[in-house]
């Protein structure tokens, strides 16, 4: 198939989940198109199969926001006429899904039919979306788009309750290439980043205040009251400066490592004992399920589609969100033990075996084919 992929080109889940997606199927056999206003931050690699269209929003001083809407679906009808994109797959339903819509009617009146399957990934419905400036734009993009996924049952319970949707949506949750998290605990150069008594907890987030990184700060000073520990913050975001003052404040701020944004994220988990994901909500945690393949144990908030990833007393332990002494309670119950850390470590990565991308990919090929198959009835 020829398969357009439209998503958000940066360090967010959403990107990563697209540009991971694209490069699988391409592997797959299929032509992959993305269509995007950067390069996607994983997407290293160009060949036959995968290619990348730039979208351009020329500055005009007139307009006080540039209109990025109009000109993603204009370069949508040109790379579907240029390079015959048989169907749309887009990340997000605002403004990705709004902006299909659009192509694709301007490519009906030229007799050109391509079907939109649209993916939900949280902060297009829970966040921003619901606000009541976008809720009706969102829900007409869910309402047109040929085929609707949502990344966990609580996305999708979300999505049904707080808009009026009339179409079907289908769970296909994320996925992980546990391959890429199959290293040999050789090469971690964990020495590099900690004495050898020292557990290292890792955060790794965009420092939104959705992810509540002050609790991340709040259960990790607990955490290094009982035991040696060191904790390695992944992310650039917003909240930066406030969590630095934090620490400041707290008197650990040489026991935190800011690494800012990195590309190595399989690496710096690899030397992980502890993840820590405290957030206000997650329609999945990806960030969780990447520390779960490689054999780290969560500590996270019991919100949104958490819990169909990190299982309480298994791969770690949820708590309501807010409670950092519970939080740290359980984050020193599995560090304090060698044994149990051990048995959790090894949990988690058979948690995260449930999300294989072998197992997830085929299943939008299976949505993309019924799509198109649904497309040509009409
Ligand atoms: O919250 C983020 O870190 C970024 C955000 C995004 O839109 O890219 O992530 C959302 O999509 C991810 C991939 O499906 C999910 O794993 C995250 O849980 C979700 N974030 C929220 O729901 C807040």
């Amino acid at each position: 198939m020829k398969i357009g992929i439209v998503c958000y080109p940066t360090f967010g889940g959403s990107g990563v989940v697209a540009t991971e997606l694209g490069l699988e199927l391409s592997k797959r056999g299929h032509q992959i198109h993305f269509i995007t206003y950067n390069q996607p931050v994983r997407l290293e690699l160009l060949s036959n199969n995968v290619h990348y269209h730039e979208v351009n929003v020329p500055e005009y001083p007139l307009f006080h926001y540039q209109p990025y809407e109009l000109a993603l679906s204009s370069k949508l009808v040109d790379m579907v006429k240029l390079h015959g994109i048989e169907i749309l797959h887009v990340h997000y339903a605002i403004p990705h899904a709004y902006a299909a819509y659009m192509a694709k009617k301007m490519l009906q009146e030229e007799g050109i039919h391509v079907p939109i399957v649209t993916t939900l990934h949280g902060t297009d419905i829970t966040l921003v979306g619901s606000h009541p400036f976008y809720k009706p734009a969102v829900t007409f993009s869910i309402n047109k788009s040929d085929a609707v996924t949502a990344v966990s049952q609580s996305l999708k319970d979300d999505t049904l309750r707080l808009f009026d949707i009339n179409n079907d949506i289908h769970v296909v949750p994320n996925f992980i290439d546990l391959e890429k998290y199959n290293h040999g605990f050789t090469d971690c150069q964990r020495g590099m980043m900690a004495k050898d008594d020292e557990k290292i907890i890792t955060h790794i987030s965009n420092l939104r205040p959705v992810k509540r990184v002050q609790d991340v700060i709040k259960v990790f000073y607990g955490i290094q009251k009982a035991l040696p520990a060191k904790l390695m913050f992944i992310g650039e975001g917003p909240e930066k400066e406030s969590i630095e003052n934090q620490c400041r404040d707290l008197g650990i701020s040489d026991k935190v490592i800011f690494f800012g944004r990195s590309n190595e994220i399989d690496k710096i988990l690899c030397f992980s004992d502890l993840f820590l994901l405290p957030s206000l909500t997650e329609s999945f945690g990806l960030a969780a399920l990447e520390a779960m393949a490689s054999g780290v144990p969560v500590i996270s908030s019991n919100t949104g589609g958490i819990p169909e990833v990190n299982v309480e007393g298994v791969s770690g332990y949820l708590s309501e969100v807010g409670d950092v002494e519970e939080m740290s309670k359980n984050a020193i119950h599995i560090l304090k033990d060698e044994d149990r850390l051990a048995q959790f470590k090894n949990n988690a990565r058979q948690e995260a075996l449930k999300f294989d991308l072998h197992e997830i990919v085929p299943q939008y090929e299976v949505i993309y084919q019924q799509t198109l198959a649904k497309a040509l009835l009409l």
